[in-house]
């Protein structure tokens, strides 16, 4: 009967012919479980689509398609030999071409795939290619008995089940499954006796059958371009997922990734120079076997800075004296703080030196604007300093410039200073006055003292070393010291009370 049907289809080498051949010899024969060794048993599955694995080494055939050659070696970690001619082949009830799925045809399987040995059947040989097995089962949907065989390198039979007995038009599978003590089995055969089986659900312990596929993960950005000023937050947001339900881990080249909820990320960085902070930023996507990138621009943008003083080192000065204006300026980035910044005063060139000094040649209100750019050309606001007021100021008569001034010692002499400008006095100064032995030489008055000599006045409307404003004019009644003919002094004015205000000087000698 069996033999008579395997003639009648071969020619025409249609699996739907060939399965729907087999539903017409079908039997109606039930397996049923039979005794097993400690080492090997038949169990009855009765239902396929529950079937659960609880080894590593799976394979369902569920994404191969139909009519998969599996002996090309189409499935890692296992060789399907083709056998005296038979080819395994992967079978998909869902095109409708076969015998099955039951209650649909006779034949059944765990999802819609499946493997057999094509058309002429008989006996099929899977290999471990990573190592034995310790473990090995498959499930039958057959016709016809069916038994599996384990063997070792050597080709001996280790171990060999019971027969499936037949279980076509149940709905039921055959679980054949031989469990070795030791990890020996090199390769399985499976046998039927000359009929026709289809086999599914193969698990076993040999390692690196059927490593899982692996779809990287995906990784997306919100925004494309990312704008900010240097030393100031910035962020972006995206997505990422995978379809295997890995475990995702997100990276990026600059800056820090978090996962902000479920399959979203939030980038920030804080860029501390732009421009040059500028870049392409990529957030890595990894699941543990591979990587997924997405990149977005960063644009940095420089911050040009700001002055935050422009000081005089004094601010009234006389006609003259130098007065030296010495700014101080900030900027976000702490680059182009450290860089330092170059200066531009009233217009002028840049130049590396915050301090910028003048003196004025006549008197009146002064004042000094300035410009700071740090590195990256970023040219801050104009800055004004406060006013300087340059005040002219000469000694009048009795005392007269340009000369020794012929005195007597021990006689008082009235020291007359004017102060001001446009004629009128410059009210509330304390200029200071100060008598100093020998011709000193304005430009190498000494600071030190050495050569101070106590300046007494006559007066008791003076306050000692202080001229006091009367008349429209800053007078002191100058007690000069007896002392040798010839003698020569110096009175020294500074007529704001103070050093950086500058000084007038005057020569005495003595008679
Ligand atoms: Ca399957
Ligand atoms: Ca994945
Ligand atoms: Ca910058
Ligand atoms: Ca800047």
């Amino acid at each position: 009967m069996k033999s008579s049907i395997r003639a009648a289809l071969r020619p025409r080498r249609q699996p739907a012919a060939l399965l729907a051949g087999l539903a017409l010899a079908a039997t109606s024969a039930v397996a049923v479980p039979t005794a097993a060794s400690a080492a090997n048993s038949v169990t009855v599955i009765s239902n396929p689509d529950a079937y659960v694995c609880s080894e590593a080494g799976y394979i369902g055939f569920e994404d191969l398609p139909d009519s998969t050659n599996l002996s090309a070696g189409a499935i890692g970690g296992v060789q399907f030999t083709t056998t005296a001619g038979y080819s395994w082949l992967v079978g998909d009830f869902a095109t409708g071409g076969y015998n099955g799925k039951y209650p649909s045809g006779q034949y059944t399987s765990h999802g819609t795939h499946w493997a057999w040995l094509g058309v002429d059947q008989g006996a099929g040989r899977i290999d471990f290619l990573n190592g034995p097995a310790s473990t090995f089962s498959l499930l039958a949907s057959t016709n016809t008995p069916v038994v599996l065989e384990a063997y070792d390198s050597s080709a001996a039979l280790l171990e060999s089940t019971a027969s499936s007995g037949t279980n076509l038009g149940t709905g039921t599978m055959a679980e054949l499954k031989i469990t070795r003590a030791s990890a020996d089995i090199a390769y399985v055969v499976v046998h039927d006796t000359g009929n026709y089986f289809e086999v599914d659900d193969i698990c076993t312990d040999a390692p690196g059958v059927n490593p899982p596929s692996n779809t990287a993960p995906d990784v997306a950005a919100d925004n494309a371009v990312v704008a900010v000023d240097e030393a100031s937050a910035a962020g972006n947001t995206g997505t990422f997922s995978d379809v295997d339900e890995d475990a995702v881990s997100l990276s990026a080249s600059v800056g820090s990734v978090l996962e902000s909820g479920p399959g979203t990320w939030a980038w920030s960085y804080t860029p501390s120079d732009g421009p040059v902070d500028s870049q392409t930023v990529t957030i890595t996507a990894a699941d543990g076997t591979d990587t997924s990138t997405v990149t977005f621009d960063l644009q940095v943008s420089n911050v040009a800075p700001t002055i935050t003083s422009l000081t005089p080192s004094a601010t009234t000065v006389v006609t003259g004296q130098p007065v030296t204006f010495v700014g101080q300026a900030t900027d976000p980035s702490g680059p182009d703080t450290a860089a330092g910044f170059s200066w531009s005063f009233n217009g002028g060139a840049y130049g590396t030196s915050n301090a910028f000094t003048t003196a004025y040649a006549t008197c009146g209100s002064n004042d000094v604007t300035a410009l700071a750019k740090d590195k990256d050309n970023g040219v801050s606001a104009p800055f004004t300093s406060s006013a300087v007021m340059a005040l002219d100021s000469e000694f009048l008569p009795p005392l007269q410039s340009g000369t020794f001034n012929k005195v007597r010692g021990g006689q008082v002499v009235p020291v007359k200073i004017s102060v001001g400008c446009d004629g009128v006095l410059a009210s509330g100064l304390s200029p200071a006055i100060q008598l100093l032995s020998g011709d000193v030489d304005p430009s190498t008055d000494p600071g030190d003292g050495s050569v101070d000599v106590v300046t007494e006045s006559v007066s008791s409307a003076d306050t000692s070393g202080v001229m006091r404003a009367a008349d429209g004019q800053y007078i002191y009644n100058l007690r000069i010291p007896a002392g040798a003919s010839g003698a020569k002094y110096t009175v020294r004015v500074r007529p704001t009370g103070t050093a950086a205000g500058g000084a007038r000087y005057i020569a005495i000698q003595l008679r």
